[in-house]
């Protein structure tokens, strides 16, 4: 399928002005599942928001940014639950909207599997779904768009840099992997390894962290017990919290992280690109959190019955020290 980078601005204002085309020939958009129009001509949209839980800083972030834009002065009533991670619960909470009868649904989804049935649930129930941040494997039919960021992009990015400076010679490199099953944490890992492919990067082991702090921290503790702190040259982790976590278990170790053992990560949040600016962490691919803008927009689309750009990567940016002392101050996350 076709690529499109939008800017959230630029989506915004094709979404206004589907908007005002579409209030003004006052169809009042289609009816939902509850019988009442959606969208459009004024009336409160009722979205239901299955978020993953609170794993992360990222996403802390991608949360917020939901909420700010999902907010009733935008005309929407949004239903929110966080799933603690719990593949099962987050279905059972989008169960719980398509009996609500809301006017549409945006998913985060943990995992990659699992979701067809739930899906085409929401289908039968005349209900539309958006994807935000991550993907399924369920087929595209069964959802309106998806939302988010070009993961294996991300791998690719962050493996470049490791071939260039770590490539020459041999290094041995343990990651840290995202939550398993996700499509952050396949991608990620489908990148990295084709970047650093022939190099003298030797990955001696992987494991997941979950993509938290006390994850990324208990797994690097395993890796220094099983391997020794001097027989481990680099760590790539799946996302900031992991680094940070591994961050501490380096120096418990009385290793000093970013140069005994280099680190290169993935979301560039602010205890992120503050540890990057310090020197512990070495380099860092952005994974932008901020798409509430561009998913509200889709949102309204839909249940207007407007068209919608069914698949839409936001851009993501990469920081060594330099260029994370630079962009630090302005950060909006
Ligand atoms: C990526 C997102 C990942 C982040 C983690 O878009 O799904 O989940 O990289 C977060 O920080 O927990
Ligand atoms: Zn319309």
């Amino acid at each position: 399928m076709k690529k499109r980078f939008l800017t959230s601005m630029a989506f915004a204002g094709v979404a206004a002005f589907a908007l005002t085309a579409c209030s003004s020939d006052g169809d009042g958009g289609s009816a939902d599942a509850s019988g009442d129009t959606g969208g459009g001509g004024g009336d409160t949209i009722v979205v239901g928001f299955a978020q993953t839980g609170s794993e992360s800083g990222w996403r802390s972030a991608n949360t917020e940014s939901m909420k700010t834009a999902f907010s009733e002065e935008n005309g929407f009533e949004l239903i929110f639950n966080a799933a603690d991670n719990d593949t099962a619960a987050q279905i059972e909470a989008v169960r719980g909207f398509i009996s609500q009868g809301v006017d549409a649904i945006v998913i985060a989804p943990i995992v990659e599997d699992g979701w067809d049935d739930v899906l085409q649930e929401a289908a039968d129930a005349n209900i539309p779904v958006i994807l935000e941040d991550r993907t399924v494997s369920a087929s595209d039919d069964l959802y309106a768009a998806w939302i988010g960021l070009d993961f294996e992009e991300e791998g690719v990015k962050a493996g470049e840099w490791a071939a260039e400076m770590y490539g020459g010679e041999a290094t041995k490199m343990v990651v840290l992997e995202g939550t398993t099953g996700s499509a952050p944490a396949n991608d990620r890992a489908t990148g990295f390894d084709s970047a650093i492919e022939g190099t003298m990067i030797e990955k001696i082991d992987s494991q997941t962290g979950d993509f938290t702090r006390d994850g990324g921290k208990s797994v690097m503790e395993g890796f220094i017990q099983n391997y020794g702190v001097d027989n481990i040259d680099l760590v790539y982790a799946h996302n900031d919290d992991m680094a940070l976590g591994a961050i501490e278990a380096i120096k418990a170790a009385g290793a000093v992280p970013g140069e005994d053992i280099k680190i290169i990560s993935i979301d560039a949040v602010h205890d992120g690109m503050q540890a990057l600016v310090d020197g512990e962490i070495n380099y860092i691919v952005e994974c932008n959190p901020l798409l509430g803008d561009l998913v509200a927009a889709a949102v309204t689309a839909v249940v207007n019955g407007d068209s919608v750009e069914p698949v839409q990567y936001v851009e993501d940016l990469a920081f060594d020290q330099a260029a994370a002392e630079a962009a630090l101050p302005d950060r909006k996350y």
